[in-house]
């Protein structure tokens, strides 16, 4: 094909370079960050175009690849990239799409993503910030590719041969100068992958590790699109009922999909999606679905005689208690606001959710009247249990401002009042608990020991959970409240240290109290304030000398080092209780020589994240062995 390639730099040129370079100099304004999180955006940026071919029907199969030499391989079905020369810009669509920054369209106010759904938008930022990038077009017959280093264009886009099938196949290697570190993850790609799939009701997506022997993979297809998305967030609980109400349509320029379905846990479990990007904080979409949910189960209830005319209407609350939801908008010009752009301000999906969700919910219930039935009894308990629950949770609320409630009489307290200069231990058992308390420097390291396990709130109503004296210690001496009292700012300590035994009691332990904080304070979680302590596995001595080896390859590591000797001693450490004070403070708590590992949250996968509580501490037992059995390999890296 004729190019440009070959002429000198008309202005054009000039401004889509300077363009690029604006993305390599500040690659966050565009993917976020340049962390591993940054570098798995831009496989979705690719993998956002090929959903759009899918959305516009054209295309059934995305293929995702992990290559061996590090590169990602994103194939799709689709129409192919066009080809033809641009008239304004004179080069190649396919060129448009690889080197011109789509500004306008896509970035908002703050420089985030704020759009899927426009053709060929991002893929300029991935090839910007890409060592090379090679694309394959098959279209019309025929087999193109081109190949881009940093951005720029280093062959012309060539005809390579012919070809019977259609779509595009970029491949791209990120720049090892602008990320951290490029290794992408397996588990993160495939969790992502895993939704849009969910999103996309029909659409295949099979993600395969060749880095692997032999290589790992998974496909992701279902026709029920978002209602088993639903079943799969549901799949830890029991289900109140067995369908999974749904409800679609358009309303205006506003497309709508909302599937649902109680199930008997106590935590409200909505995500919510604007063409087909997550928004954690919700926004107009998910708010026209909390009315039109309200309102119609009360008219329901009411006209039923369910609920009587002088008892109270259900709060939102009551109804949501339990309920698994994924509310899906496609809208065209999405407006995000908040301050991390992740919350959906068109307030005409307000209306449209609102109303689409009341008239088709309307219709099921009055088809439906079992159904709606475990409903609003299911909330009625629901509300009781809330005016309980209010009445536990003044127990813990400070008292006024200023005079604040007392601390828990085993906390033993740190002098410092700077709350960034403290650490709390949150220690298993009283003889772990002891040792910690003797061992700890007293101005910055407060100890809090925790009698047996602590209550499991994914399975326990909010009344019993703020009754339990185990959380009620926490949750005073955090200070910061929780739910909607949450107050980051009065957090006494900035890191939440759980130290538990290395063994399978103390991983549940842990767990326990991850979940604790995750689904009462999650902020806590978000700002990286919570920590796992690594005590060691084993002792070695020999001769008056000791190591610490906190894993068997360690353990091997330091054999090998010092001898496979006869008079080295072993020692493998099975709680923290073995250990007297001094070991436990060389070990696990001085902070020039132990090892913490800050607990982590995915935002990228919120729904993930839950299903992971949910199946680790959820009613049924076979979901959870199959989990726990599914992830036992990959499991070296606690993060949650
Ligand atoms: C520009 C225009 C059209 C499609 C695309 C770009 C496109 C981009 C990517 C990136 C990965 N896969 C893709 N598939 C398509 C519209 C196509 C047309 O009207 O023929």
């Amino acid at each position: 094909m004729d190019q440009t390639q070959n002429q000198e730099y008309g202005a054009e040129q000039i401004q889509i370079l300077e363009g690029l370079e604006a993305v390599r100099k500040r690659p966050g304004m565009y993917i976020g960050s340049t962390s591993a999180r940054g570098l798995h955006h831009l496989v979705y940026e690719i993998v956002d175009n090929a959903v759009d071919e899918a959305l516009a029907g054209v295309c059934t199969e995305i293929n995702v690849f992990i290559n061996k030499d590090g590169s990602v391989t994103v194939r799709d079905n689709g129409r192919g990239i066009p080809v033809e020369i641009n008239e304004k810009k004179g080069i190649s669509t396919v060129e448009v799409v690889f080197t011109i920054l789509h500004a306008g369209g896509k970035f908002g106010g703050g420089g985030y993503k704020v759009s899927g759904g426009l053709h060929g938008v991002g893929a300029s930022v991935v090839n910007a910030l890409s060592d090379w990038l090679e694309v394959i077009v098959e279209r019309d017959g025929h087999k193109y590719s081109q190949r881009y280093e940093r951005g720029k264009a280093v062959t012309e886009l060539t005809r390579i041969g012919d070809s019977d099938r259609t779509g595009s196949t970029v491949t791209f290697f990120p720049d090892a100068t602008i990320f951290d570190e490029i290794v992408f993850d397996y588990n993160t790609l495939k969790q992502r992958l895993r939704e849009m799939a969910f999103l996309t009701k029909g659409l295949k997506i099979t993600l395969t590790d060749c880095r692997e022997e032999p290589a790992r993979e998974k496909t992701f297809h279902y026709e029920g699109g978002i209602k088993e998305y639903v079943q799969y967030l549901n799949k830890g609980n029991s289900a109140l009922y067995n369908d999974i109400i749904y409800c679609e349509g358009s309303v205006g320029d506003v497309y709508v999909e909302v599937a649902m379905q109680h199930n008997d846990a106590y935590n409200d479990n909505c995500y919510s999606f604007v063409n087909n990007i997550t928004t954690p904080e919700g926004g107009m979409h998910l708010i026209g679905f909390r009315n039109a949910l309200t309102k119609t189960i009360n008219a329901y209830a009411r006209a039923n005689k369910l609920i009587k005319d002088n008892e109270p209407a259900l709060d939102g609350e009551d109804i949501r208690e339990g309920l698994t939801a994924i509310i899906s908008v496609k809208l065209p010009e999405p407006q995000f606001e908040g301050q991390t752009k992740q919350k959906l301000g068109n307030s005409e999906a307000r209306t449209a959710v609102d109303k689409l969700v009341s008239q088709q919910l309307t219709y099921y219930l009055e088809q439906n009247p079992a159904v709606a039935k475990i409903i609003v009894e299911k909330s009625v308990l629901s509300q009781r249990a809330r005016d309980a629950a209010r009445k536990a949770r003044d127990l813990t609320r400070r008292k006024s401002p200023l005079e604040s409630q007392s601390l828990p009489g085993k906390l033993a307290d740190c002098s410092e009042k700077d709350p960034s200069k403290c650490e709390i231990f949150i220690v298993e058992g009283d003889s772990a608990g002891g040792s910690a308390k003797s061992a700890r420097v007293r101005a910055t390291q407060a100890i809090l020991p925790l009698r047996g396990k602590i209550l499991n709130v994914e399975k326990a109503r909010l009344d019993r959970v703020l009754e339990n004296n185990e959380i009620r210690a926490m949750i005073t001496a955090f200070g910061t409240g929780i739910h909607e009292d949450f107050n980051i700012e009065k957090l006494r300590y900035h890191k939440i240290i759980i130290m538990t035994d290395a063994d399978v009691d103390g991983a549940h332990i842990s767990t326990l109290l991850l979940t604790f904080l995750y689904r009462f304070m999650p902020e806590l979680i978000k700002q990286g304030y919570v920590y796992l302590a690594m005590p060691p596995l084993y002792k070695i001595e020999r001769s008056n000398k000791a190591w610490y080896a906190y894993s068997d390859d360690e353990l091997n590591k330091i054999l090998s080092e010092i001898g496979r000797d006869q008079n080295n001693k072993i020692q493998r450490y099975k709680g923290l209780g073995e250990m007297d004070a001094s070991q436990l403070w060389e070990t696990t708590m001085d902070p020039k020589h132990r090892i913490l590992k800050r607990v982590n949250m995915d935002q990228d996968s919120l729904s993930e994240l839950d299903l992971t509580f949910t199946t680790l501490m959820g009613e049924e037992v076979e979901p959870r062995r199959l989990f726990i059995e599914e992830n036992a390999k990959y499991a070296e890296n606690l993060d949650i």
